[in-house]
């Protein structure tokens, strides 16, 4: 079986109980629900975290390396900020999938930069937990043996 982690960043803890008009209604239990099932019928295994706090976003993408196949990333604030986090994604030896439920694209300013983009493999935005799903389909796919 491939194995997927699946990272969120700062207060997306909070999903589902703020501001749902622009980030919908699920809570993060539900998405995390919603890509287990999902990697289930990609035959994958999906391990699905969220923090706070970024040495600990850093600890966990360090000790990928080799145990997963792939990681699927909503960095949240982190995304527009974080050199640190695009460093340390950089060492890791399987595709990165950048996901965001609203399209920062279309929001203020200071969202329009993304230090993952330049590394991510595929990119998901503005289309609430369906990116997620999104993001594991195409994780499957890329790394089916080809015929
Ligand atoms: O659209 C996304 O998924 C974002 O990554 C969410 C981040 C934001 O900084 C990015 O620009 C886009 C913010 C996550 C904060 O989540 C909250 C959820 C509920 C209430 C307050 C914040």
């Amino acid at each position: 079986m491939r194995h997927v982690l699946v990272l969120n960043g700062p207060n997306l803890n909070l999903l589902g109980v703020r501001e749902p008009e622009v980030y919908g209604s699920a809570t993060l239990a539900d998405i995390g629900a919603l890509c287990r099932a999902e990697g289930l019928l990609l035959g994958l295994v999906v391990d699905f975290r969220q923090t706070n706090a970024e040495h600990e976003m850093l600890a966990w993408i360090h000790a990928a390396r080799g145990v997963y196949n792939a990681i699927a990333i909503n960095a949240a604030a982190w995304t527009h900020t974080s050199i640190a986090l695009h460093d340390a994604l950089k060492t890791f030896d399987g595709p990165v999938v950048e996901v965001h439920l609203s399209e920062p694209m279309e929001r203020e300013a200071f969202r329009h930069t993304s230090y993952i983009e330049p590394l991510a493999a595929a990119r998901f935005a503005g289309m609430g937990p369906e990116g997620y799903v999104r993001a594991l389909a195409w994780i499957a796919q890329s790394e089916r043996p080809g015929p």
